[in-house]
């Protein structure tokens, strides 16, 4: 299908103006959103457009829209829904539990089918040709029917790029954004001044942290040495030109000078390729960097992507309404709390890493993926971050997708997979992979997700049989693709920056 602007931009006519009759009777919407950056700063876009109409809505944040919390929601008695970050894949699930009532998709996961009953109304890049998962998140398509939603809300905008940083979505060359996001999300946000966009260091803490302890935050790119390791970021820098202090304070990245920050870029790059880290890796330590203009300097919500990981952590540790509150521009005591369950979910991270590195026997290899099974030693929002997190840091092996299990707490396994872009770019789709191996395995069995990260949940005992179903599945993927072009290096960096 070719890719049709007008057209999506018709369907979010058509999806806010739904919304808009709503609105003028003044009944309550219920919101639903999921449980992560993206999700919630979707849920925060059209909490805030509601807001802004004086909407009366309630919302809610869910890891997944399975039958028993459709059917709690449908208890709860209202008759006007709007799904963002998911939805599309579970419409006929939405149509038997809601579908008396009106219902608005906003979503970018591929839809599982394309008619829908005249109460329905889906948002859906993918109906239009656009690829939803590289350009343009939940977030994305909550701003575009926001946007269509009456009064001034290009500022959202800003939101919009969270979400998409959430998703992963700097696709682009030095990780920048590709297609929708690039064309319409930033373009909007910077013509509603609200984000700036330059190259930097992309690392977590930038403006907030003194040098050395925002080096060994860095997770994507692993530094060998300098990544988890305080004692290893200080003497990289002490043998650099640059004064870690001014005065009785601990200087930022940020804080440093054009000079300096050169010296600290190339003098990283430098190291990481003496530590054999591929050149494209240790260059991707350099990026684009988006700030949200109208945020403290120091603050975590002043950086995109410390943002986008402050929500992902709110929503993991099931307080997704502080994140969606702070999207919608509550701070004071709200923000204190988000800082807080952050440090509690690094910590939570820190100790099922700790737990990969130091127990010989936690992963297990397997011819073409490794696995291996959390049970109850974490919770079951983390694990896919500590899958993902094992992955970047290679303490897992780089070379093979990994399969992580955890018991979830309604009694069934939760299932996290996640690659790497290279094995993607090899033909690897885990999210399909997923969605085939659950629906192959049954018993309420759901899966899918992206094609680098997806998930699924599936009946306690069944984990090693759902094993051998995800082998196979990707070994024909990754032999449809080598059947189609025999060598492919490094395709996917084609966009360029302004
Ligand atoms: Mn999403």
């Amino acid at each position: 299908m070719t890719k049709d602007l007008d057209r999506l931009l018709e369907l979010a006519d058509l999806t806010a103006s739904r919304i808009n009759d709503w609105i003028e009777t003044n009944e309550p919407i219920f919101v639903i959103s999921h449980l992560d950056a993206d999700g919630i700063s979707a849920a925060g876009i059209i909490g805030s457009a509601l807001v802004r109409r004086n909407a009366p809505f309630h919302l809610r944040i869910t890891r997944q829209l399975d039958q028993v919390f459709l059917s709690e929601l449908a208890a709860h008695g209202l008759s006007r829904y709007i799904f963002c970050d998911l939805g599309s894949g579970q419409l006929p699930h939405i149509q038997e539990a809601l579908g008396k009532g009106e219902v608005v998709i906003l979503d970018h996961h591929p839809p599982d089918q394309n008619r829908l009953p005249s109460n329905f109304r889906q948002l859906n890049p993918h109906l239009c040709g656009f690829d939803g998962t590289n350009e343009i998140s939940g977030a994305g398509v909550a701003y575009l029917a926001a946007r269509h939603l009456g009064g001034s809300n290009e500022d959202l905008a800003a939101l919009a790029v969270v979400g998409a940083l959430g998703d992963i979505q700097d696709r682009g060359k030095q990780h920048s954004f590709i297609g929708l996001n690039k064309e319409i999300i930033v373009e909007d946000a910077i013509a509603a001044d609200v984000i700036d966009q330059s190259i930097d260091l992309r690392i977590f803490g930038r403006e907030t942290r003194p040098i050395h302890i925002a080096l060994q935050y860095s997770s994507d790119p692993f530094i060998p040495g300098i990544s988890s390791n305080p004692e290893g970021a200080l003497s990289f820098l002490a043998d650099l030109d640059i004064e870690l202090r001014e005065g009785d304070r601990l200087r930022t990245i940020a804080s440093l000078s054009k000079e300096e920050k050169r010296q600290l870029n190339s003098s990283l790059i430098t190291y990481m390729l003496k530590q054999n880290i591929p050149p494209r890796e240790a260059q991707s330590l350099i990026g684009v960097v988006y700030t949200l203009k109208n945020e403290e300097k120091g603050s975590y919500l002043r950086d995109a992507r410390m943002f986008a990981t402050l929500l992902n952590a709110t929503g993991r540790s099931d307080q997704g309404g502080i994140g969606v509150a702070i999207c919608m521009g509550n701070r004071g005591a709200f923000y204190r709390k988000a800082e807080s369950i952050l440090k509690e979910y690094r910590e939570q991270l820190a100790l099922g890493l700790q737990w990969l590195t130091e127990d010989a026997d936690a992963v297990v290899a397997r011819k073409l993926i490794q696995t291996f099974h959390a049970k109850s030693k974490v919770p079951d929002t983390i694990v896919g971050s500590i899958a993902g997190m094992a992955l970047n840091s290679r303490i897992l092996d780089w070379s093979k997708p990994v399969i992580a299990f955890v018991y979830s707490r309604d009694g069934r396994v939760k299932v996290s997979g996640r690659t790497t872009r290279r094995i993607v770019d090899a033909g690897a789709d885990l999210g399909e992979a997923m969605k085939l191996a659950s629906e192959e395995i049954g018993s309420g069995s759901e899966g899918g997700g992206h094609n680098i990260a997806a998930g699924a949940t599936i009946p306690r005992g069944q984990e090693e049989r759902f094993l051998q179903v995800i082998e196979r599945i990707l070994t024909k993927q990754l032999g449809r693709m080598k059947a189609a072009k025999p060598s492919d290096e490094d395709s996917n960096n084609e966009e360029t920056i302004k």
